[in-house]
């Protein structure tokens, strides 16, 4: 996450990975994917750590989002395999 745009966009885990964040910007930022209930809120320089990706996404494409920047354009793509 930085100033308004996912770094990087695109991501392809497996569902037995977790996903590290961080929040190298200086807004409060978050991530969201759609259609499951992973919403996390980090604030500036917070780093977090999600449990295995299979225990809250199926296998497949999803979108997510920031949901304080969406309308900026603060979007992306994971693909869980
Ligand atoms: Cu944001």
């Amino acid at each position: 996450m930085k100033r308004s745009f996912f770094d990087p966009l695109c991501v392809a885990v497996s569902s037995t990975q977790s996903l590290s964040l961080t929040n190298a910007g200086n807004l409060d930022h978050n991530l969201t994917v759609q259609g499951s209930d992973l919403s996390i809120d980090l604030a500036p320089g917070e780093e977090e750590e999600t449990s295995e990706v299979g225990e809250f996404l199926q296998a497949r494409t999803h979108r997510f989002f920031c949901r304080f920047h969406q309308d900026e354009g603060m979007v992306g793509t994971i693909v869980v395999e």
